[in-house]
C-alpha cells in the first residue's frame, strides 16, 4: 500500500471527473411512479443498481481497505458507534472518502464504475440536473454479539449548519442484506420536516461521532424496511429518518454510501447545531493533527 506524502496529498488526488460528468452510459432509467415514489416517501429502494460481478469486484477491495483501516491517520477511519479507542474492537467501523483511499490502496476508479454512473443518473432524475457529487462513505457491521444499531437520524444534521441541503444518499448492498444484517429502515414521509429536527450523540455521549435525533420515538410511526439483493441500493433524502438494525447474521454487512446534491444554499442564520459543537471525538483530533480539512461528506 501507497502511504500518503503528506496530509493533503489524498485530497488533491480527489479530482472530480470533467464538469461532473460519469464515462460511461447508465444502465437504469426510473419510471415516473418511482419518482414520485421518492418526492412522496423520501426514499426508494431498487434491487439491481448494479450487478453481482461489479459489486463483488468492489467488496473484495472494500473488504482490503477496511482491514488496513485506511485513512485513519486523517480521522477518515473510525468507530461510528464507539468512543472509538484503539483498544477495542470497532462496532460499527466507517471509512469517509473510500474513492479517495480506494485509488490510493487498490486503483479504485469510482467515477468509472457502473455503480457511480447509475447513482448520478438517477439522482439527477429525483434532484434536478444541475445534482453534482458530494462525497462518498461506507460503513461495516462486523458480525457480533455485541453489534448496535445505527440510530434514527437525519443525515443532515452531520452536515454544514450555514448551508440547507438537497441532497440524497445512495446506499449500495454489498451483499444480500434484510432487517436480520442491518438493511436500511426508513420513515416515510419524514423528509418534509421544516428544518433539521434536534439530535444528540450516541448515549449523550460527546466522545461519539454517532448521532440520534432527539425522542426518535415520537417519529416512529409508517416504518419501512428495504431488504435488497446483491447490487441493490436504497436512496434517501438527506432529511429522512433512517436506522439499520445490528448485525446478527454470521457474515459482515458492508455498505457504500454515494451523497449527490442540487441546490446547496447558503442560510441567512445557521440551524441549531450544538450537538456537533459539543463534540470531542478521537476522529476529530487526528484530523486536526494530521492537517486534514475537507468535511466529512
Ligand atoms: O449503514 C448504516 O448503518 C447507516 C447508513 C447511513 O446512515 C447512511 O448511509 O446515511
Ligand atoms: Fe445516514
Amino acid at each position: 500500500m501507497e502511504t500518503l506524502k503528506n496530509p493533503h496529498q489524498a485530497q488533491d488526488d480527489f479530482v472530480l471527473p470533467e464538469n461532473n460528468k460519469p464515462t460511461k452510459e447508465p444502465t437504469i432509467k426510473l419510471t415516473s411512479e418511482q419518482i414520485q415514489f421518492f418526492k412522496t416517501n423520501g426514499f426508494l429502494s431498487i434491487d439491481h443498481l448494479i450487478d453481482e460481478k461489479e459489486a463483488t469486484c468492489i467488496r473484495d477491495q472494500y473488504d482490503k481497505w477496511f482491514a488496513a483501516k485506511v485513512g485513519r491517520e486523517h480521522g477518515n477511519f473510525f468507530d461510528l458507534l464507539s468512543e472509538d479507542t484503539d483498544d477495542k474492537e470497532a462496532v460499527a467501523p466507517q471509512l469517509l472518502w473510500p474513492s479517495i483511499y480506494g485509488k490510493i490502496m487498490t486503483k479504485f476508479d469510482l467515477y468509472d464504475t457502473q455503480m457511480y454512473v447509475n447513482a448520478y443518473e438517477i439522482s439527477k432524475s429525483l434532484l434536478g440536473d444541475e445534482t453534482t457529487f458530494k462525497g462518498d462513505h461506507a460503513i461495516l457491521k462486523p458480525p457480533s454479539v455485541n453489534s448496535l444499531p445505527t440510530p434514527w437520524h437525519q443525515d443532515e444534521a452531520y452536515w454544514d449548519p450555514t448551508f440547507t441541503y438537497e441532497s440524497l444518499g445512495v446506499w449500495v448492498a454489498l451483499q444480500p442484506v434484510s432487517v436480520e444484517n442491518g438493511c436500511m429502515q426508513f420513515i416515510a414521509g419524514s423528509h418534509r420536516t421544516s428544518d433539521v429536527l434536534p439530535h444528540h450523540t450516541q448515549n449523550n455521549n460527546p466522545r461519539i461521532h454517532g448521532l440520534e435525533v432527539d425522542n426518535p420515538s415520537d417519529y416512529q410511526k409508517n416504518i419501512i424496511s428495504c431488504p435488497l439483493p446483491i447490487g441493490g441500493a436504497t436512496f434517501h433524502h438527506c432529511r429522512t429518518l433512517h436506522y439499520t438494525g445490528p448485525n446478527c447474521s454470521n457474515e459482515p454487512r458492508r455498505a457504500y454510501t454515494l451523497q449527490f446534491q442540487c441546490n446547496t444554499k447558503k442560510r441567512d442564520e445557521p440551524r441549531l447545531n450544538t450537538w456537533n459543537e459539543i463534540k470531542t471525538t478521537e476522529r476529530e483530533k487526528r484530523a486536526k493533527e494530521s492537517g486534514w480539512n475537507l468535511r466529512a461528506p
